[in-house]
């Protein structure tokens, strides 16, 4: 017989074979009461024969069951399966060491048991929404003619400046975990012209916040002859899909999040506008306080915030009129729901252009040689941005740490599991 899944089965599906855990037990007097539960729901099942043989099955042991689906009035579906052959495939140890139907424990601890936690079907969701937002980020500039790319994770300098990177030792070089996939990406604008990408990112902050890791995932996109206000209508766009999508396909995951989605708006101000706006001090960057009034002020809006300060944004980012003396850039960030979900811009395609910024921020031209000499032959203007997939992920299931909608998160203190 072929395994069901559970939310295959019907009312009127007769004979089945389902495979899964055990999430409850129970024996009542002459009746045994099993919650059976696999990737797809839970099913009530009961067993009116041979029950001593239930006694020994402990939560979270994996089976399999036999069964005729029956109609019934207590169960919350209004069909059960009706035992007719349990075979445990392989026994849970008792007692489980964390909580798995309940959100009782706290983060660390879930954590160490990921992948119990991870049996909770809420925390599935968070997971499988997740899924949808990878896949229909793919999706949308598929359709749209852009090239996938598979960046280096290895690389030989920084891409965002001087500090937080993770050296690693390779061979007789010295090298680092790749900050941003963003000297690759441009790069290729000069022969594919658009492109985008999902690559895991590594950071070596040191902060331990709720909306930092130090291993994320990044949604990137660079692309030839465009400026920042081109690209920001692109994420526009492509973060309107994504909700669509997410709305569409995931409409049990987001009821048992108990959450109603919007397809969000965009407000487009200039850097000094928004900052005038929350008070804050012109030339510094927004406290999380700030990004969170700023929201407040649009709900269920993508806030973009435009021609940043040259001093606030990293060296490939354009200053104004291709000028080193211009005090405005051509870089913006997104926030959404209270936080920066994204950051981009147009970028230098100069090379005389590129190594007067890369001084200015302090930084050695002799460690970019190969990234300034690949906009010497022929390199068209060009932009683009990031949105981390965790950090959107977040925001949008408004969950209030990133570690939640993370499988196995990097943080300051955490490698394992
Ligand atoms: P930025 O450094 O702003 O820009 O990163 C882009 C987006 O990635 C997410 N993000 C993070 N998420 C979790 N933990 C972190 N430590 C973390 N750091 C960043 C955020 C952020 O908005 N190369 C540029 C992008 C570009 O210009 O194309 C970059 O990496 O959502």
């Amino acid at each position: 017989m072929k395994r069901m899944y559970i939310s295959e089965i019907k009312p009127s599906s007769k004979q089945v074979l389902v495979k899964g855990w055990v999430q409850r037990i129970k024996l009542l007097g002459k009746i045994a009461f099993v919650v059976l539960r696999d990737s797809t729901g839970i099913l009530q099942c009961i067993a009116k024969k041979n029950i001593k043989e239930f006694s020994n099955i402990t939560q979270e042991s994996v089976v399999e069951i036999k069964g005729v689906v029956k109609k019934s009035k207590q169960a919350k579906k209004g069909h059960e399966l009706e035992i007719s052959d349990l075979k445990v495939i392989n026994k849970s140890k008792a007692p489980l060491p964390a909580d798995v139907e309940k959100s009782k424990t706290f983060i660390d601890k879930r954590l160490d048991y990921r992948f119990l936690d991870l049996r909770r079907p809420e925390i599935q969701a968070i997971f499988k929404i997740q899924s949808e937002i990878a896949n229909s980020f793919r999706e949308f500039f598929y359709k749209k003619g852009f090239t996938e790319i598979q960046p280096p994770s290895i690389i030989s300098s920084s891409s965002e400046g001087g500090t937080e990177l993770f050296p690693v030792k390779y061979f007789e070089k010295k090298a680092f975990l790749a900050q941003s996939p963003q000297l690759y990406k441009q790069m290729l604008t000069s022969s594919l012209e658009r492109v985008f990408m999902i690559t895991p990112v590594w950071r070596a902050e040191k902060h331990n916040t709720p909306r930092h890791l130090n291993e994320s995932r990044q949604m990137d996109i660079e692309v030839a002859f465009a400026n920042q206000f081109e690209v920001m209508k692109e994420l526009e766009e492509a973060v309107k899909y994504i909700v669509k999508k997410v709305l569409e396909k995931c409409k049990s995951e987001l009821e048992l999040l108990n959450l109603k989605l919007k397809i969000p708006k965009a407000a487009y101000l200039s850097y000094e506008q928004a900052i005038k706006k929350v008070n804050g001090k012109l030339g510094e960057d927004f406290t999380p306080e700030q990004e969170k009034k700023l929201c407040e002020m649009y709900p269920d809006t993508i806030v973009f915030t435009h021609s940043w300060p040259v001093a606030l944004k990293p060296f490939y980012i354009m200053p104004k009129d291709e000028n080193i003396k211009s005090k405005i850039s051509e870089g913006f960030d997104a926030l959404f729901n209270g936080m920066e979900i994204s950051s981009g811009g147009q970028r230098i395609h100069i090379p005389k252009l590129l190594i007067e910024m890369l001084k200015l921020k302090k930084l050695n031209p002799k460690n970019f040689t190969d990234y300034v000499n690949s906009f010497e032959y022929g390199s068209p203007y060009h932009a683009g941005w990031s949105i981390g997939l965790e950090r959107f992920t977040m925001t949008l299931l408004k969950l209030n740490n990133i570690r939640e909608c993370t499988f196995f998160p990097r943080d300051r203190t955490r490698l394992t599991p």
